[in-house]
């Protein structure tokens, strides 16, 4: 079957993605500027369920009040007519010379208080959209040297900003949560946060830990060569998978933002899986960049190819999972064990220490020649993957 995209779905695309112009550090725009409203009845029209925003995609930073108004009330519109949601916003924290050293952790007071009243008001306006999550992408909050930036001071002022921004929220009745993405490098040589980890150690420190997650993006975690499931997997076992970015990459390099799918395939069928079966229940939000080689019509045909892929991911993890030889697969390779506690309940450490089959009597040599099976599971994985 030839898989739709319908808003039972929920996908989502970021203004910014479709709306790339193709600039890049060596190269200019090679499309021209897209009008959200367009960007929401295209991206409708693919079978996308929802848009998310920077601030600045909506309304450029500089837009007088009646100007970003009637922005805002032809994106409300386009929204209306077409029945699309916005359920994440963003702010540009990255794009403005003034962001050079950073926002939150900026070493320049005035610079990091003007950054909170840039988020202050977006918050209000994504509320207003009906947005439910807040993402905060800290792309300037980092260092290219070392006594440039004392980390644990910029750590003392990102957690100054998000406990006064969970404040805000909560005083404002406002149903948000924050998910905080993390990133490697990228536009700074490091950055504060760099992975999924590092966010959920973060997190921790916070007043307010429940209002807060992450949002983690394919690219980012592979940038840093780490697996993307794997991370994934943990933010959900911490209950803290609030949103998430898919697109594509090849393996350790610059942030390729490709489309979802492309990149790191196998990597991508069990990121599909473990969502599909993880228990998230959150918006399936593509953060890709259609390649500058792209024209108009290349442009939306990436975007359709990013759902297309994820449906077609989504059947062939599914068939894996139905296969009665998977079962079997799974049971050899003792994954219902590991499923099992280790400890009997309420077993102590001096019912551990009395049990002889734990130490004395345990046969390690034959528990040591025993194979796991993992080839046969993983070759039926690559059977379903590539259609077989
Ligand atoms: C950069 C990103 C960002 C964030 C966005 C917040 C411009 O690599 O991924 O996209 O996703 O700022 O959603
Ligand atoms: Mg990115
Ligand atoms: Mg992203």
């Amino acid at each position: 079957m030839d898989p739709r995209p319908t808003p039972e779905d929920r996908f989502s695309f970021g203004l910014w993605t479709v709306g790339w112009q193709g600039r890049d550090p060596f190269g200019d725009a090679t499309r021209a500027p897209l009008d959200p409203a367009e960007a929401v009845r295209n991206l409708a029209g693919l079978g996308a369920w929802g848009v998310t925003f920077h601030d600045d995609d909506l309304v450029p930073p500089d837009a007088a009040p009646a100007e970003r108004e009637r922005r805002i009330t032809d994106f409300r519109r386009a929204l209306d007519a077409t029945g699309m949601t916005v359920p994440m916003a963003t702010t540009n924290l990255f794009t403005h010379p003034v962001f050079k050293d950073g926002a939150f952790t900026a070493n320049d007071r005035d610079v990091r208080r003007f950054a909170l009243r840039k988020t202050l008001r977006n918050i209000d306006l994504a509320a207003e959209l009906g947005a439910r999550t807040y993402v905060a992408w800290g792309g300037r909050e980092g260092a290219e040297s070392g006594a440039a930036k004392s980390v644990p001071d910029a750590l003392d002022r990102l957690r100054e900003a998000f406990d006064l921004l969970g404040a805000y929220v909560v005083e404002q009745g406002y149903p948000l949560r924050f998910a905080l993405e993390p990133k490697p490098n990228e536009p700074r040589g490091d950055l504060l946060l760099p992975t999924v980890g590092h966010a959920l150690a973060f997190i921790e420190r916070l007043d307010r830990p429940e209002l807060f997650g992450v949002n983690p993006e394919t690219g980012h975690e592979q940038m840093a060569g780490l697996n993307f499931p794997h991370g994934v997997a943990q933010a959900l076992w911490a209950g803290k998978l609030f949103h998430i970015d898919l697109n594509g990459q090849h393996g350790v390099k610059y942030d390729q933002d490709l489309r979802f799918g492309a990149g790191d395939l196998r990597a991508a069928f069990w990121l599909v899986d473990l969502l599909e079966t993880g228990g998230y229940q959150g918006p399936r939000h593509f953060d890709f960049k259609p390649p500058r080689t792209e024209d108009a019509s290349g442009v939306w045909e990436s975007a359709a190819g990013c759902m297309r892929n994820y449906l077609l991911l989504r059947e062939r993890a599914a068939a894996f999972r139905a296969d009665p030889r998977v079962h079997a697969a799974l049971r050899d390779s003792r994954l219902d064990e590991l499923a099992r506690p280790t400890l009997d309940l309420g077993e102590t450490p001096a019912a551990l220490l009395a049990d002889r089959t734990a130490y004395e009597d345990f046969d390690v040599t034959a528990a040591a020649e025993r194979g796991m099976a993992f080839e046969r599971l993983d070759q039926l994985a690559m059977d379903h993957l590539l259609g077989v």
